[in-house]
């Protein structure tokens, strides 16, 4: 077993006898890519319709377009969708359904996705290079070109499986060929490729040079405010559109990490950003702006400066600023993708902004797709998060609230992930990562849907030949295995302590003494950053009761405490134990989870398929020596640091 399948993998289902009664439009590209599905997973079409189940196709354009209904009556199946997406989700459905007996007779399923914007963000480089990517090269470009092949359909196809609805395929870090895009260069690539996405309800996006003027149009400005810089953005987004009726729109890192922005001319981010959604309007396109924007330069000296603050010093003051069609794209928390932050204050506060919620499933800090790491864990606690913004409806001021549009009226709302596939056979290096895929379209099309059941669809799905008793085991581990990284990586929410450049494996003092504003503080007292009212202030960015909860150690909660406070070693935690004493009991405890989780894919070992166990069995190996690591290096740091011995005498080197 090659994982090329991933979920989508129907090997071991009793082909299914089936016809369609009732066609529609059959030119459609939905309806097409709806037949060869069916047909991949069921086999031919035959024409004995007594004994198979007889399909019947319809739509109600009275639906939103991405909506559908089941309904079954005995081995009739009536489909209908507010469009040919819908019946395309309703398809994919179906034949999950299916597979997991769960369609009854006589049962009708109703369903509508609750987030509009259901969006991946590749960082998919020209040359073929991914950045943070972990399982091989770029799907979509190799040497410059953009590629298109069975691979890319098959692709779609599992987006469009968990609901996605846009993709950016350029990394947002533009450079080189990238920048050229946008011109007639690529634009017979770009309109197959979106074409080809069109027939799975998925939109092409694309990442922009903020600079374009000057290196393609020869300008010697970008200045968002200049009438040149103006009109020429105007005459190329009518000049892609012509070229790309079907294009989303772009996405913009701006002012960021080197990136070129509208500060090199003294103007704000809503004016730059404002430059691009005004081009982009008569073609109805989507303008994305992302707001992680900050100064890579600090001096670690310097206490005051907060990198966690940028974000929202940089766009609150700029909340109702930015044009109808602009979208500003957020990290979940104010850092960058760590294993625990708090989430972002801007969702507390911004009200008259539309908004996208950024996840990254590529596992830049999170194990890289060598450790096992269930994001589900995570962002189900980043959706139950209530933000207590004040412009949301009593109890609807949680992120899935702000996500689904329900808060308040007139937000515009969606989610982004940093995706994590590659050309790599499986997808997605390690086999076990194709979970957070499919779980991130899951929790996008539902943000309250249950992540455990989740995962254990996934398994099904995915592995379907294995035990109940082993699908049982993988379970466990997968749901644990969120916080069992966190435990033997950087403790109590302080983050980093990475190695610099990869980002795998720990350097504790590895961006200690740097310039990206990333720092522990540890001396022989204690660590962690101080963000309340007495440090960088970070805490009272957050609206009430929020701000009191962080702004206190005494409140703050524990997985976070670093993260909002220096604490001294000897500091007892809610959980009644010191933080040196957490220190050493998460990382012993987190390295030997990592350990049993080996031993156990070791005792499944029969029942798995030889190369799915190997595959996955080489990673464990390394997961195991690199939370070992962890725990040794982390251990050994602090110990020497604070000069306090463990009192359960385990060894520290
Ligand atoms: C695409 C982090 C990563 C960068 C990434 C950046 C971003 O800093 O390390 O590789 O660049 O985030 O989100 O823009």
């Amino acid at each position: 077993m090659d994982g090329y399948a991933a979920w989508l993998n129907y090997t071991e289902q009793p082909r299914q006898s089936w016809t369609i009664s009732q066609s529609l439009v059959p030119e459609d590209d939905c309806l097409k890519n709806i037949l060869a599905e069916l047909r991949q997973a069921w086999g031919a079409e035959s024409p004995q319709t007594e004994t198979g189940w007889q399909l019947i196709l319809r739509l109600n354009p009275l639906w939103g377009a991405e909506a559908y209904q089941i309904r079954r009556s005995g081995l009739q199946l009536e489909l209908t969708g507010g469009s040919t997406v819908g019946l395309l989700y309703a398809c994919f459905d179906l034949l999950t359904r299916v597979r997991l007996n769960r369609l009854a007779d006589g049962q009708t399923i109703r369903e509508a996705p609750a987030t509009p914007l259901r969006m991946l963000n590749h960082w998919d480089n020209m040359d073929g290079s991914i950045e943070r990517g972990y399982a091989g090269r770029s799907i979509f470009f190799n040497d410059n070109r953009l590629l298109l092949n069975e691979r890319t359909r098959d692709y779609c196809r599992l987006a469009a499986s968990v609901g996605i609805n846009a993709v950016v395929i350029n990394n947002v870090n533009v450079s080189g060929e990238a920048s050229w895009l946008i011109s007639p260069r690529h634009y017979a690539a770009l309109a197959e490729l979106s074409q080809l996405m069109r027939g799975y309800g998925i939109r092409l996006l694309l990442s922009l040079d903020f600079a374009a003027p000057m290196i393609l149009g020869g300008l010697d400005s970008a200045d968002p405010l200049n009438p040149a810089v103006i009109s020429w953005w105007e005459h190329k987004v009518d000049e892609v559109y012509a070229a790309l009726p079907y294009l989303g729109g772009f996405l913009v890192k701006a002012d960021s990490e080197g990136r070129p922005g509208p500060f090199t001319y003294g103007r704000d981010q809503s004016q730059g950003a404002n430059l691009l959604g005004r081009a982009l309007a008569p073609h109805h396109g989507l303008l994305i702006w992302r707001a992680f924007v900050y100064n890579a330069q600090q001096d670690w000296r310097d206490h005051k400066t907060d990198r966690a603050r940028a974000a929202y010093d940089y766009f609150a003051p700029l909340d109702g600023h930015f044009a109808d069609n602009v979208y500003l794209q957020i990290k979940n928390g104010p850092m960058d993708f760590q294993v625990r932050e708090p989430v972002s204050p801007l969702f507390s506060r911004l009200r008259q902004t539309n908004l996208i919620l950024e996840l990254q499933l590529t596992q830049e800090y999170t194990g890289q797709q060598v450790d096992i790491c269930y994001l589900g864990s995570q962002w189900r606690e980043i959706l139950d998060f209530h933000t207590f913004n004040p412009a949301a409806r009593s109890g609807r001021d949680r992120i899935s609230d702000l996500l689904t549009q329900t808060a308040w009226p007139g937000l515009k709302a969606g989610i982004a992930a940093v995706a994590n596939t590659g050309n790599d056979r499986n997808w997605f290096g390690h086999d076990l990562a194709g979970l957070n895929y499919f779980a991130y379209g899951k929790l996008a099309w539902a943000p309250d849907a249950d992540i455990m059941a989740v995962a254990a669809d996934w398994i099904r799905l995915t592995l379907p030949a294995i035990s109940e008793a082993t699908g049982q085991a993988l379970l466990q581990i997968l749901l644990t295995s969120w916080q069992t990284y966190e435990a033997y990586t950087a403790p109590l929410g302080i983050g980093w302590m990475v190695r610099p450049g990869t980002h795998y494996g720990p350097a504790v003092d590895g961006y200690e003494y740097d310039r990206w504003g990333t720092y522990h503080r540890a001396d022989h007292w204690g660590l962690g950053v101080e963000r309340g009212p007495q440090g960088t202030g970070f805490s009272e960015l957050y609206p009430e009761p929020l701000a009191a909860l962080y702004r206190s150690a005494e409140t703050c909660p524990d997985e976070l405490t670093l993260f909002f406070h220096y604490r001294r070693y000897t500091d007892q935690l809610h959980s009644g134990k010191t933080i040196i004493q957490h220190i050493y009991d998460s990382h012993f405890e987190g390295a030997a989870a990592a350990e049993a989780y080996w031993q156990t894919w070791r005792s499944l070992r029969s029942e798995l398929d030889p190369a799915l166990y190997a595959r996955v069995e080489r990673r464990l190996e390394r997961q195991t020596a690199n939370a070992r690591e962890w725990r040794d290096q982390i251990n050994s740091y602090f110990w020497r640091k604070s000069a306090i011995a463990d009192p359960k005498g385990r060894v520290i080197y």
